[in-house]
C-alpha cells in the first residue's frame, strides 16, 4: 500500500544524502592541501593491493538486469587460452567467454532456454578428450517446492559446438552438480554429485555413470537447501569425497565419503551452525595452509529471504581446517556482509593462500559498502582484510585465475540483480592488478 511511497520517499533522501556528500567532496578539494610529513619509504613485502575492473562478455544494455548465477574460469577449447563459462536466468542461457587470442573475450552462447541454470562447470564426463559443461537448473530461482529441476549436460562436440543431454529431470530444484569419478571407472568416465536445494523438500544425490548419456542416481541426503557440492580428496584415501552446504534452517556442511568405489557413502556432519538464521552461501575447496590437506572455504551472506535486505552482524568468511580423517577445526577469516563466492590464490605472490569473496546483499545505499573483498595471509592464517572495490554491486558468483599467463592471479566476478537498487550494473567484470 504504502511501501512504493515510502520507497520512493528513501530514495529521494538517498539522493539528497548523495548530493550532500559530492558537495562535500568538492568543498574537502577546494580546500588548501594539508601539510604532510613525508615518511622515507619503507620497504615492504609487496605493493598494495589494488584493481582495475574491465567488462567482458555482453555489455550491460540501458534496459539490462543481469542475473549471472555461477562463472567458473576454465580452457573450455584446451587452447591453454583459459576461458569464462557462466549461467545466468535473466535468458536462462550458459554463455561461453572465449579467450582468443591472448587477452580478447568474446562471448557466445552455447545453450539457451534452459530453466534457470544456477551452476556451471566443465568437465569430461565420457573420457572424449573434451571438456563438456555441467549445468545445474532450479526451474525457477524463486523459493518454490515443485520438482521443477533438471540436469543438463552440454557435450562437446567440436570445441565450438555443444549438444544438450537432459540427464534429469523433474526433481528438486538443483543447484550444484559436479563430475568425480566416485565408482572407480578405469574408461575415463566420471560420475556426477548433484545438490538440490528444492525447498520444503530437497536432496543430494549422486549419479553413477553407465554410458551413453545414462546415469543411476543414489541420494545420499534429503534435507532442503543444498547450495554447493565441491569434490576433493579430503580424508586422503586417494578415493573422492565430497561435501554438501546445506543451508535453509539446517546451516550445516556435510561430508560423504565411500568405503569402497562404487558403494555407499556414509553422510557426516563437518560443521553446523547454532545459528538458523547463519545464511550460508557458498562452500568451496583450497588448500588453504598448505599442508596438502584441502580444506573448506565458506561464505554466509544470502539475503534472498530477508524481508528488510541488507547487512547482518555475523555476515562473513571463514574456513574449515581439513585436520585429517574427515575431520575440520572452524575458523573465522573475517566479516562481510552477504558474503558470497568464496575463492583462494596467492594474490600477491608470497607463497601464502590468500581469500577473496563477493558481496551480494549489502547495505547498497552505502556507497562505501564492500562488494568485492579480499584478506591476506600472512602466513600463519591471520587474515588481514583488504577491501578492493564498492562497485559494481550485487556481485553473487566469482573465480580467482590466470587469465593471462603473467603468474598474477585476475579475479572475474558477475552481478545478480534480482533486487533494487539498480544501479552500479554489471554482468561479467574481470579485475586485473594494478
Ligand atoms: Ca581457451
Ligand atoms: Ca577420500
Ligand atoms: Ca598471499
Ligand atoms: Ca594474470
Amino acid at each position: 500500500m504504502n511501501s512504493t511511497v515510502s520507497k520512493g520517499l528513501l530514495g529521494a533522501a538517498v539522493l539528497l544524502l548523495g548530493g550532500g556528500a559530492l558537495w562535500l567532496a568538492k568543498r574537502q578539494l577546494e580546500q588548501p592541501p594539508a601539510r604532510v610529513a613525508v615518511l622515507p619509504a619503507k620497504a615492504t613485502p609487496f605493493p598494495p593491493l589494488a584493481y582495475d575492473p574491465t567488462s567482458i562478455g555482453s555489455p550491460v544494455g540501458p534496459d539490462d538486469r543481469p542475473i549471472v548465477t555461477n562463472l567458473q574460469i576454465a580452457d573450455l577449447d584446451q587452447d591453454a587460452l583459459p576461458d569464462v563459462i557462466y549461467s545466468e536466468a535473466r535468458h536462462n542461457t550458459v554463455r561461453w567467454i572465449r579467450q582468443y587470442p591472448r587477452g580478447v573475450f568474446t562471448e557466445q552462447v552455447i545453450a539457451a532456454d534452459l530453466p534457470a541454470p544456477a551452476n556451471v562447470w566443465a568437465a569430461d564426463v565420457q573420457g572424449s578428450g573434451r571438456l563438456d559443461v555441467l549445468v545445474a537448473c532450479m526451474g525457477q530461482i524463486m523459493p518454490n517446492n515443485d520438482r521443477i529441476g533438471s540436469v543438463v549436460i552440454l557435450e562437446n562436440l567440436d570445441n565450438r559446438t555443444f549438444r544438450p543431454h537432459s540427464v534429469l529431470e523433474n526433481t528438486a530444484r538443483v543447484t550444484d552438480v559436479r563430475a568425480a569419478n566416485l565408482a572407480g571407472h578405469t574408461d575415463g568416465r566420471l560420475d556426477l554429485v548433484v545438490g538440490q536445494f528444492g525447498y520444503a523438500q530437497g536432496e543430494t544425490r549422486w549419479m553413477r555413470n553407465l554410458g551413453g548419456w545414462q546415469f543411476e542416481s543414489q541420494v545420499v541426503n534429503r534435507q532442503s537447501g543444498t547450495v554447493h557440492t565441491p569434490v576433493a580428496d579430503f580424508d586422503g584415501d586417494s578415493r573422492p569425497d565430497f561435501a554438501a552446504l546445506v543451508s535453509q534452517e539446517w546451516e550445516e556442511i556435510h561430508l560423504f565419503r565411500q568405503a569402497v568405489p562404487g558403494g555407499e557413502f556414509k553422510d557426516e556432519l563437518a560443521w553446523g551452525s547454532t545459528n538458523e538464521d547463519y545464511g550460508s552461501s557458498g562452500l568451496a575447496t583450497a588448500d588453504v595452509n598448505r599442508d596438502g590437506r584441502p580444506d573448506l572455504i565458506y561464505t554466509n551472506g544470502d539475503g534472498f529471504d530477508y524481508a528488510v535486505r541488507g547487512h547482518r552482524p555475523w555476515h562473513g568468511l571463514q574456513w574449515l581446517e581439513n585436520t585429517g580423517q574427515g575431520s575440520f577445526r572452524y575458523h573465522r577469516v573475517g566479516d562481510l556482509p552477504g558474503a558470497y563466492a568464496p575463492c583462494a590464490a596467492d594474490l600477491n605472490g608470497d607463497g601464502f593462500t590468500d581469500l577473496v569473496a563477493v558481496s551480494g546483499f549489502a547495505d547498497w545505499d552505502k556507497p562505501s559498502a564492500v562488494a568485492l573483498m579480499a584478506w591476506l595471509n600472512d602466513g600463519q592464517q591471520g587474515f588481514t582484510p583488504v577491501p578492493l572495490a564498492s562497485s559494481p554491486i550485487k556481485l553473487m558468483t566469482a573465480a580467482v585465475g590466470d587469465l593471462d599467463g603473467d603468474g598474477v592471479p585476475e579475479i572475474v566476478t558477475g552481478a545478480l540483480h534480482a533486487f533494487p537498487p539498480y544501479e552500479k550494473l554489471s554482468n561479467i567484470t574481470l579485475w586485473r592488478r594494478r
